[in-house]
Formats: structure tokens, sequence, C-alpha cells
């Protein structure tokens, strides 16, 4: 327990609260803040709360403060959570993990960022070259990824749009040699209308070479590009050029061939060159206004012009035996051309994580030769999303939460249980809000909102989002976290509640968001290009019009198997938690709004997460770690005790102080119910310790 932080910096650990209210978890949180120190305990989670400036607590004193610690030992740290997720994978051969949740702006990137230059900073004592070569490429994935994946957006200047969870592998001597990404890409939008752009769209046209520039027919004015325009994000950042270059640099340093790094260009080049490309028409016929473009999109997919322009302007359609062009209305022509640039770009960054895992993946590697291969995953996912008007994207991050959610409230309470069982110590039940019926309300099979919703889009065309709401009052009307209200004609919500969380969203465009919206000849044209790693992102573009039957996966449905994945994933490794705050919504690091923080404490259910680490014991350790740190105040332990074991030792030195009523004895463990006992054994402790350097101070002087 980290007691011997002076309470002026509030209590490290949640757990030592007086009493578990809201009011003085939050004035605790806030006192924390206030005085810089950013991260607190709930037991064995770390809560951590944004600074919004730079703190001098992440270099390399800081790391060999931390390494080989216990968690308690020194002050909270996400340092203390991955050293402790490293020592069980190594000490004890499990495969653990790190889960930092929390919402957007909150620190969860940063946060991982540093789990993972901790690890890389701790491995790898003998500096071996492989290892060595390993661990760049992790971190160099990392810079790749952040340049495809994040964007500025109003509420975080660096915001991630998708999730990931990244597994690395160590060998038998706790040595990084390899990784495996899994990426949750919900914004397929890389120039979302209210997201922002991403910022490798940004850095290529600011920061690309003019020779590059001119070869992709790009100028270097943003405003000339309508995407980026309506992305919001004009200014320029110094660092543009540089970061350019950084992030091509990381590419070939994982091993990205030159010509898969052209490519990457020109599909970033050809996204924004279709934002521009403006469709009229005469009388009944469907035209491209500046078809000067045609041509600079069939050079940069290396195709011909006219494939281009007829995949723009038509889609073949299947009318029984026969095969026709059909002509697109203007209308459609907009929507394909809109769809192609969200499903390139979905495309590209899929195709990037793959290539990065193809050249991570653990390789070489034989279990009998080298021991087990163990894995700490680290998971940085979108947190719970409520805006004014909330819709498709924030429905699916906020039921990957409650599911997350649901997952820690299990886990928290069977790894409890577990440790009782497994010591031998009794266990009492208790009651915890079960956000299970939440989650099936989402997911469960033929009844739940996806399964409607999927059956809605079964029907294309047909079925309005009117419609699906109705659908959606139908079935769920009697549903106890369902509730649905129309507040005005052309606003459709669902809402439902869980526990404290109240969330309404609009049903427009949910139909449309979970349908594949690409025309198939997009992706013929696609899959015929000439340019080899373009035509491999594109395998299905193989299949011709009378050949596609298969409807593919629905959005949701694609959603709801990943999250179900990544859930049995993380359920099967040890956990550990990072639970990130964001202290206001205008990036000071000083302000602490109260109720906004209050909000997040709630829905993360981290009040409940105090209660349920109280009911259990508060404190635990193992005997001969317990004796060396307490064994000083008393008789029987100290400076040695003659006891047939370390476990009869602890008793005896727990019933010289008095405490036997307050603790428990497991197997190898002792367990302290109430953090009181601690405290005044700490007291003690430091007490005689004072007391013993003052003996050996007078010894020394020769004055005893
Ligand atoms: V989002 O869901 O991807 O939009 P995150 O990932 O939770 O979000 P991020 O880690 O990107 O947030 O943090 C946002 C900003 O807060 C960073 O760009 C930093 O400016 C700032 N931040 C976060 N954590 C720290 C920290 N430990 N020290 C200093 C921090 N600044
Ligand atoms: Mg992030």
């Amino acid at each position: 327990m980290a007691e011997h932080e002076s309470l002026e910096f509030g209590k490290a650990d949640f757990v030592l609260l007086d009493n578990v209210s809201l009011e003085e978890f939050m004035a605790n949180l806030k006192l924390r803040f206030e005085k810089g120190r950013i991260y607190t305990y709930i037991g064995e989670v770390v809560v951590s709360v944004n600074p919004y400036r730079a703190m001098n607590i992440y270099g390399r004193d800081t790391i060999e403060q931390y390494k080989g610690r216990e968690l308690y030992e020194q002050p909270p740290h996400l340092f203390a959570i991955a050293d402790a997720a490293y020592k069980a994978m190594k000490r004890r051969n499990k495969d653990t993990c790190i889960v930092i949740s929390g919402e957007s702006g909150a620190g969860k990137t940063e946060a991982s960022k540093y789990i993972m230059q901790y690890i890389a900073a701790i491995t790898n004592p003998s500096q071996r070259a492989e290892v060595e070569r390993v661990k760049n490429m992790l971190l160099k994935s990392n810079c790749v990824l952040e340049a495809f994946g994040n964007a500025k957006t109003n509420r975080n200047d660096n915001s991630s749009r998708f999730g990931k969870y990244m597994d690395i592998n160590f060998d038998f001597k706790g040595d990084p040699i390899g990784g495996h990404i899994n990426n949750y890409l919900l914004e397929k939008d890389p120039v979302g209308k209210v997201k922002g752009v991403f910022k490798c769209i940004f850095q290529l046209v600011k920061g690309a070479p003019d020779a590059q520039l001119r070869s992709l027919h790009i100028q270097r004015d943003p405003t000339a590009y309508t995407y980026i325009k309506v992305g919001g994000q004009i200014k320029s950042s110094i660092n543009d050029s540089a970061d350019f270059k950084a992030v091509t640099d990381a590419m070939k340093v994982i091993g990205f061939t030159t010509e898969e790094i052209q490519t990457v260009y020109k599909i970033l080049a050809t996204i924004l060159h279709l934002g521009n490309l403006k469709f009229g028409s005469d009388g009944d016929v469907t035209l491209i206004e500046n078809s000067k473009l045609v041509s600079i999109l069939g050079d940069l997919l290396s195709t011909k012009d006219e494939n281009v322009e007829k995949a723009l302007l038509y889609r073949t359609v299947a009318t029984g035996r026969d095969v026709i062009d059909k002509q697109h209305t203007h209308q459609e022509a907009s929507y394909g051309r809109d769809a192609l640039a969200k499903a390139i770009y979905e495309r590209l960054f899929c195709w990037i994580v793959g290539r990065i895992n193809d050249i991570i993946e653990v390789k070489n590697y034989d279990v009998r030769v080298h021991g087990k291969n163990t894995v700490i995953g680290v998971l940085d996912i979108y947190g719970f999303e409520i805006f004014q008007n909330n819709s498709f994207e924030q429905f699916c991050i906020n039921y990957c939460n409650e599911k997350l959610q649901q997952l820690f409230i299990q886990l928290v309470l069977k790894q409890e249980q577990e440790e009782y069982q497994r010591e031998g110590i009794p266990w009492k039940h208790i009651d915890y809000f079960n956000n299970q019926i939440i989650v099936d309300l989402v997911e469960q099979q033929h009844k739940g909102i996806f399964a409607v919703l999927d059956e809605a889009c079964m029907n294309v065309g047909k079925v309005t989002d009117e419609m699906l709401l109705q659908a959606l009052n139908g079935k769920l009307a009697k549903h106890a976290h369902y509730t649905s209200r129309k507040l005005s004609p052309t606003d459709k919500n669902l809402e439902f509640d869980r526990d404290f969380l109240h969330s309404l969203y609009s049903v427009v465009g949910f139909i449309d968001k979970n349908k594949d919206t690409l025309f198939q000849d997009f992706k013929r044209l696609l899959y015929n290009s000439s340019n080899p790693v373009l035509k491999a992102m594109w395998p299905e573009g193989k299949l011709s019009i009378t050949e596609v039957t298969k409807r593919p996966l629905t959005a949701a449905t694609l959603f709801k198997n990943s999250m179900i994945s990544l859930v049995e994933n993380l359920a099967s490794k040890e956990p550990y938690y990072v639970r990130c705050i964001k202290p206001n919504e205008v990036k000071s690091p000083l302000l602490f709004e109260h109720e906004r923080c209050k909000h997040q404490v709630e829905y993360l259910g981290l009040l409940e997460n105090v209660r349920v680490r109280r009911a259990g014991f508060a404190n635990r350790q193992i005997y001969p770690r317990f004796l060396q740190r307490y064994k000083m105040i008393s008789e029987f332990t100290w400076p040695n005790h003659d006891l047939p074991s370390d476990k009869e030792a602890v008793k005896r030195l727990l019933q010289g102080c008095g405490f036997e009523h307050d603790v428990a004895y497991g197997k190898t463990k002792v367990f302290i119910r109430t953090p009181r006992t601690i405290f005044s054994l700490e007291e003690q402790r430091a007490e005689m310790v004072k007391r013993i350097v003052l003996f050996l101070q007078k010894v020394w002087r020769g004055t005893l």
C-alpha cells in the first residue's frame, strides 16, 4: 500500500478512503490532481487523470525506481502496473493484458505509449541485436498507425479513430520477440465531417517533398481539397515535413517496400482527388464535370481512364441472365464517390495493419527449444462517447464499452474470488449491477438491436430509418432498458439506459452505415489495377457480377463479432486496468471540472470497484515479503524468527499487535481486511526504523 506517501497528497489508494462515498472519492481525486499526483490506485487498478502538461515522471530515473518493485512500494504509476503485468508474465508464465479505457482525450494513447516504452526499457538487458530490432519495429509500428489512424478533432488534437489491441510476445527470458495488432476501425471516413482529417493526409499535403507531390498531382495548398475543407483542419503544423519523413522512414524500417510506400501515398492522393470530383447532368445523362481528374485517378490507380469513368457513372446489374450497365443518377454518383473514398481508406488502414503483422509476428520460435512464448496485450480503445447527436458510431463505441465494463466487473470479482479460493479463504458474495442485460439488448441473436438492424438491411432500399425505429419499438418496447421517443418529425430516436448512463441515439443513418455501401464495380476496378499492391487489397473484385451472390456481413455484425472475440481474448489473460479520466473540455492543466469528472467516475463504475475491493481484503502480501517489511516491529521476528514457517511468524507478529480479528491466513499470503491495520503497521514500522537508525548511528559514532 502506498501509505508511505504523505497524506498531503491525498490517499494514494481509494480503498483507503474513510467512507466510500462519491463525495470522498471526488475530493481525493481532485486533491491529487491539484497536487500533481495524476495516478491513484483502486487496489491494482490505476486511475489516471490527464494532466494536460508535461510531467517529469517518465524518465530513466523513474523507470529504475519502478523496475522489479512490488506495486505498493512506490507511489502509484503506470510503470508499476506495467511492471506487475510483466512480472506476472515472467514469474508465473501467465499471459497478461493491460486494458486502458476512458473517453476521448482522457489520455489512453499516451498511457499505452508510456507502458510500451517502459517495457522496452526494462527488457533485453544483454542488448541482443535481434530483440532490439523487434523492439524498434514495435515502437515504429505505433508511429505509422498513429499517422493513419489518428485525427485532430475538437475533443483531442491526436484522437485515435480506431481501437487498438497489441500483443507483445516474449521469450522465456522475458524479452520481446514479436507482436500482433488487432484494430477496431470505426471511422472509415478519412475526412469525417465532424471528426477531422486523418493526420497522414495532412502530413502528405503539407510535408511531402515537391517532386513527390507533383507525381501525385497534389498541390501544396490544403484548401484546394474539398475533403480537407470539410474536415475543417487547414492550420499548418511546424512539424509537417518532419512528421511526413518520420512516418515514411518508419514504414521503411518496418520493411514496407518502395512500391508499397508509393502505393500508400497514391491511395491518399486518390482520396483527395475523389473529393474534388464534381458530377453534373446533361438531360438524363450524368456527367463528370472536371474530367481531367479522371485521368489523374487512372494514373494513380494504374488503370485505364475509361474504366475509372465507367465505375463512377454506372453500375452493373444482373437481371435474370442479362447483365446491363445502369447509369447512376447525379445523387447516386456522388454517394458512390464518397463511399469509394471511405472504402479505400478503410482497406488501406487494414492492409497497413496486416503488413505490419506479417513483419512483426513471431518467427522461428520453437517452443521445445525456447520454452513457452508468453504475451502482454495492451488495449487502447475508444471510451464512452455521448454527443448532442449520437449515431451508429457512438452506438458501437458505447456497446464496446458496455462489453468491457462487463468484463471488468466480472474479472475483478472473479479474480478476487479465485484468489480467495486458491488461498483457502471463505468468500462472501457481493452485489453489483450486472450490465449483461444491456449487452444482450444490443447483441442478442434474433432479438437484439443489431439483429433487428441487420434484418432491416436485408431489404435494401425498401426499409427506411423510420421503419427501423418502428421495428425496434415493436420488438423491444417491453425491455426494461429500452425506450423510444420522437422529439420532432425529423428526429427519430432510440434510447436506452445503463444504470447511470443515459444514452440517446438517433437512428437516422443507421441502415446506411450498417450496409456495405460500396458498389461492386469499384471493387472490380481496383482489383483490375496493374498495381499489384492495390490489386492485392481488393481480392473480392475478382468476382464477376453473376458470381456475387453472398451478401457481405454488415458493419454491426462485423463489429459485434470482433468485440466478442476481443472480450474472449482478454478474459483468457490476467488483466490489469488503467482507467483514464479527462478533467476538463478545454485541455487545461489547472481545471478540474467536478461534474464532468463525477460523470466519468460513475460510468466507469469506479466506486463499485472500490466497494468490491474493500468488501474483500484491502491488502494481501506473500508471507516472506510481509515479514521483510514488518519484522522489526515484533520481538518474535526481529532480526530473525525461529518459528517453523514464515506463515507462523506472521501469525505471531500480528497476534502480538492485536490485529488477529482483522486478518486471514491463506496458503501463501496474509490477507488484511481494513486499511487501518496497514496504516498502523506502517506507523509502527516507521517508528522502529527511526529507532534502529538512531541506534546504528550511535554504534558507528562509538557513543553507545
Ligand atoms: V482518443 O479516445 O484517442 O480521442 P485518448 O487516446 O484517450 O483520446 P490521448 O492519449 O491522445 O487521449 O491524450 C490527449 C492529449 O492529452 C495528449 O495529446 C496530451 O497532450 C495530453 N496527455 C494525455 N496524457 C498525458 C500525460 N500523461 N502527460 C502529459 C498528457 N500530457
Ligand atoms: Mg487515443
